[in-house]
Formats: structure tokens, C-alpha cells, sequence
């Protein structure tokens, strides 16, 4: 299974095509535009996410609500795109940089300048166009499609935002994972802590008025796994590395850790592998410091995946560039911007490794239909409760 994104942050809209999905999936699409619906609401978003009411549109492989194994291809309309049809249009324009809102001066930290170097554009909205986390709602689709077919198998992911612009969220214990989900569905910060949800949205409101930006750490937890998904014996069949790829691929992200992560570095190995123990089910860990992974593979226990996003680097109030035509400094371009995508970025984080989670699923247990696939992964989970 893979998937291909096109489309601009001003452009007519955004297309994704699926492709290797199996047939007879039940897609529900009204969970899809939910999730869209998410992306878009967290606290820290600027105006741009008040224009935009993002839905999917299907073009090709569903048909009367099953998947057909066809490519499957979503659009979602940019809605700002009419206030941008001369900006974006394809066909040659008069060389007028009020019309075209030619960009110059590149923003650190954006891909700006190195794209304008790469590309030879000498207009830098060639590229911010493209690497706009705008791109980032058509991912949230793919994951939304890919955690229906997750469910199927018995497997439930879920993500929320432990750090924002420095205030941590105490860990919290919830009885089931749907109080969990809920919470993190009310909170404006899409964190599980209330004390740390009302200190986040202050550094928010700061940064917002400092006309600065602030970042943060988002986990997003995968439950009901089988072991043994991805594999040790090729560096590029191990799926913790897999997963690890997807998410720095996610807009402004710098940084991955499964389970304790980083904080192995300061304790001894007996305080971070997870001893092994054997129940009524099969075999579990009594604890779970590497999240979810031994070589590569998982162990059965959920997958436990963080990841720290940089503050967006467009700031209002701009930090020192070179503007491209004349060399000479200059302060960084003004882009309308968000203070904090901390929270809509958590939930990209989750649909790049639903789509990792869905499409190991597939090359373990069989690409063409959805029924298969859920008989084999019945099977397998049989197997192992008396291995
Ligand atoms: C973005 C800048 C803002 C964000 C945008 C990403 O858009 P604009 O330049 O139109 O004001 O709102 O995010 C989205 C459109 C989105 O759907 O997440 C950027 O520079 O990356």
C-alpha cells in the first residue's frame, strides 16, 4: 500500500491517491471529515483555519461504501483558493509581483530559501506553496481511511500532546481508552492533564502576543497490536523505523522516541528492558520502557510513539533574512501564520502511523480483501495464545 499527495497551500485543493488498499473495506466517511474537523480546531490556529471547513470528496475506488481495491483518491477544496485564483492560476501571467505576491525574502527555519536554491525560484511562493503544512490535511485523510481498516483488526490508535512551549503534562491513568479519547477530544490543547492544558493555552496566548511561536511533544499511543509486525532480519523491513521516517516526515518535526526514548540514556538496562512473562493470552511484558518494540518488531505491547515539533518559523515578528534580489538584510517576510499547530500536528503524527500500522498489516497478512485479511489476523492471534 502507499500514497501520493499533490496539491498547494492556495491552489484549488489537495489530492491523495491510495493505492494497494484492500477491496471490501467499509469507509465511512463521515469519521474521515471528523478527523479532518480536529486538525483544523486546535487552540493556537490562526485565521486561515476559520476560511477552511475541510471534507473529503471521493473520485475513484469506493463505491456504494466499500472499497473496490481500486486506487482510492480523496479531494479536499482549499475554500482560500478564490481569494488566490490569480496568484495560483497555471497559465503564464505578466511579470507583476503585486498580482503573483512574489516572496523574496526567505523565513529562517522555513523551506524557503534552500527550496528557492534547489529549484532555481526566484520566487519563493514556488515553494512555500508546497511545503505548507496545508499538505498535512490530505495525511490526516490517508490515516482516518487507514485507522478504519486498523479496526477491523482489532487495532485502536490514539494521540495526544504531552509538552506545549515548555509545560509538561503530568502522565494520567484513565480506565478505558475511550475516556482517554474523550478527554483528549475536549481539551483545546488535546492533552489528557487539565492543570497543564490551562498553563499551555497561556504560553499560547504569550507567544501570540510576543508575535513569536512555540512547539512542543506529542505522543500518539497504538493498542490491540499483534507482536511481530516489521522485521529484524533487513534494516529496511524494521518497522520502528518505518514509523520513525513517517513521522519526521510530518511538517516541522525534529525529533522521535519510542517508549522512554531519550531518557534511556540516563538509566541502567535493568530499569528499561521490560520483563517477559507468560498469561491465559499468550506472552506480555510486565512493563513496557521500549514502547512497543524489540528489534524492529512489535512486541504486542501498544506502541508508544513521541515526537517534538519545532515552533513554526513564520513569525510576525520576523527575525533577520537577506532578501533574494538586492542581498541585503532585511526582516523575514510576514506570512499569515499559527502560533501553535502542537495539537493539529499531533493528530498528523497519528495518521502518518496508521498508515505505517494498515500497510504492515497488509504485507504481513495479504493485500485483497478486507475479509481475508481479518480472518488471518484472527488466526495468527489464535496461534499465539497457545505458542
Ligand atoms: C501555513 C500557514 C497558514 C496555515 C497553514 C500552514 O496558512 P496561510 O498561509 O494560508 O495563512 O494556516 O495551514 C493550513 C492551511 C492547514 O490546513 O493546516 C504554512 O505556512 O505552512
Amino acid at each position: 500500500m502507499r500514497y501520493l499527495t499533490a496539491g498547494e497551500s492556495h491552489g484549488p485543493g489537495l489530492t491523495v491517491i491510495i493505492e494497494g488498499a484492500p477491496a471490501g473495506l467499509a469507509v465511512n466517511l463521515d469519521q474521515i471529515n471528523l478527523e479532518l474537523k480536529k486538525r483544523q480546531s486546535g487552540y493556537g490556529r490562526g485565521r486561515r483555519m476559520q476560511i477552511e471547513s475541510d471534507e473529503v470528496e471521493v473520485r475513484s475506488g469506493i463505491r456504494h461504501g466499500k472499497t473496490t481495491g481500486a486506487p482510492v483518491t480523496f479531494w479536499i477544496e482549499n475554500k482560500d483558493h478564490t481569494h488566490w485564483k490569480h496568484v495560483m492560476q497555471p497559465g503564464p501571467i505578466e511579470d507583476d509581483t503585486e498580482v503573483k505576491r512574489r516572496v523574496s525574502r526567505p523565513r529562517p527555519g522555513h523551506a524557503d530559501l534552500v527550496g528557492g536554491l534547489k529549484y532555481d525560484h526566484r520566487d519563493l511562493r514556488d515553494v512555500l506553496e508546497r511545503s505548507s503544512a496545508r499538505e498535512t490535511a490530505a495525511r490526516v485523510a490517508v490515516g482516518a481511511f487507514c485507522k478504519q481498516m486498523l479496526q477491523q483488526v482489532g487495532i485502536s490508535l490514539f494521540s495526544y500532546v504531552r509538552v506545549i512551549g515548555g509545560e509538561k503534562a503530568d502522565s494520567m491513568t484513565f480506565d478505558t481508552l475511550e475516556e482517554a479519547m474523550r478527554v483528549i477530544d475536549d481539551s483545546p490543547v488535546r492533552t489528557l492533564d487539565p492543570k497543564a492544558e490551562k498553563r499551555m493555552m497561556q504560553r499560547i496566548d504569550e507567544a501570540k502576543a510576543n508575535g513569536d511561536s512555540i512547539g512542543g511533544i506529542v505522543c500518539t499511543e497504538v493498542h490491540g497490536v499483534v507482536p511481530g509486525l516489521g522485521s529484524y532480519v533487513q534494516y529496511d523491513r524494521k518497522l520502528d523505523a518505518k514509523i520513525a521516517q513517517a513521522v519526521m516526515s510530518v511538517n516541522a518535526f525534529k525529533g522521535v522516541e519510542f517508549g522512554d526514548g531519550f531518557e534511556m540514556a540516563f538509566r541502567p538496562g535493568s530499569k528499561v528492558m521490560d520483563p517477559i512473562a507468560h498469561e491465559d493470552d499468550g506472552y506480555t511484558r510486565l512493563s513496557n520502557h521500549l514502547g512497543g518494540f524489540e528489534g524492529g518488531m512489535t512486541t504486542g505491547m501498544p506502541i508508544v510513539c513521541s515526537a517534538v515539533m519545532k515552533p513554526i518559523p513564520t513569525l510576525y515578528k520576523p527575525l533577520q533574512s537577506v532578501d533574494i534580489d538586492t542581498k541585503e538584510p532585511f526582516l523575514a517576510q510576514i506570512e499569515r501564520s499559527d502560533s501553535c499547530a502542537v495539537p493539529a500536528a499531533s493528530l498528523v503524527v497519528e495518521a502518518v502511523i496508521a498508515f505505517e500500522m494498515a500497510k504492515e498489516i497488509c504485507e504481513t497478512f495479504g493485500h485483497d480483501t478486507m475479509e481475508r485479511i481479518k480472518h488471518r489476523v484472527d488466526e495468527y492471534r489464535e496461534e499465539l495464545r497457545v505458542w
